[in-house]
């Protein structure tokens, strides 16, 4: 990575950090996106830091292209119109200009290919994982499953706005959220009830369908703690805006403890029936 773009790739997550902690203040580290947010928000696992440090790379190359092509629109708008040039040349053919603009540009698109199959195949094959999550997809709220941890598993409903604290944001606090340790390698894997739904964590470079009876499988490894948010992205339905997702990331210590309180809240609470699956049953 060249120092401009380490430059840009820290200032940046220095100044979005900055401002997500700023605007998110009193709510325990949760981070979301904020008005006249550019750009993405600070990554919190290696492969959006990938992602990031990749986008400004092609940021900076199609500058570069978008400004080269300017200079020579200009050029050829000043120089050659009928007033500066009243005779024209007759040429229609330059041999080595054509291979000249045909070959830069495919050298410029092997340059992005290989930094892109790279960040790819990252992104898609599961390394060792420390522990397995499971979540499906219901109309309209997410199920998390636990099966290293004695199958824990609960719903995620979002907040409506006469249940959410302040402090909470909108759209995005849920009632139980999904929590897991820093620093671990985690496979998720990602089913759905009912229609497609699709899990997206922004922070963590995560975005996977959720599909009836199939199963997805994707990581990652937060590298800080905090309260990080994520929506499905799938359109599913008429409450498809309302089933968001907040992933707590907490020390290894606290997950541990938290595993204890959470069994015993959820080892009676009653999972709840899909709406589509609950109609279909009223119909039949
Ligand atoms: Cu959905």
């Amino acid at each position: 990575m060249s120092s401009i773009t380490r430059f840009c790739c820290s200032a940046r997550l220095a100044l979005g950090a900055a401002l997500a902690v700023f605007l998110s203040a009193g709510s325990a580290l949760a981070e979301t996106a904020y008005n006249w947010q550019m750009g993405f928000q600070p990554a919190a696992s290696p492969v959006m830091e990938n992602i990031t440090s990749f986008h400004h790379i092609l940021l900076i190359l199609i500058t570069g292209i978008t400004l080269f092509v300017l200079a020579l629109l200009l050029y050829v708008m000043l120089r050659f119109n009928s007033r500066a040039n009243p005779v024209p040349s007759t040429n229609t053919h330059n041999t080595p200009l054509e291979i000249i603009w045909t070959v830069v540009p495919i050298i410029i698109l092997v340059v992005m290919a290989i930094p892109s199959f790279r960040l790819l195949y990252r992104a898609d094959v599961v390394p060792e994982a420390e522990m397995t999550l499971k979540l499906t997809g219901n109309q309209w709220f997410w199920n998390v499953e636990y099966p290293d941890h004695d199958s824990l598993t609960y719903d995620i409903t979002m907040l409506e706005d006469a249940d959410r604290p302040a402090d909470a944001p909108r759209l995005l606090a849920v009632d139980n959220d999904i929590v897991v340790p820093v620093d671990t390698t985690i496979r998720v894997q990602t089913t759905a009830s009912d229609v497609i739904h699709a899990f997206a964590m922004p922070v963590m470079g995560v975005k996977i369908d959720a599909v009836p009876g199939q199963l997805n499988e994707t990581w990652y490894k937060a590298t800080r703690e905090g309260t990080f948010y994520g929506q499905c992205s799938e359109i599913c339905g008429s409450r498809h805006a309302f089933m968001p997702m907040a992933l707590k990331v907490v020390s290894k210590k606290a997950f541990a403890a938290w595993l204890e309180e959470a069994k015993v809240k959820h080892a009676s609470s009653p999972v709840q029936q899909p709406v589509g699956l609950a109609s279909a049953a009223t119909v039949r």
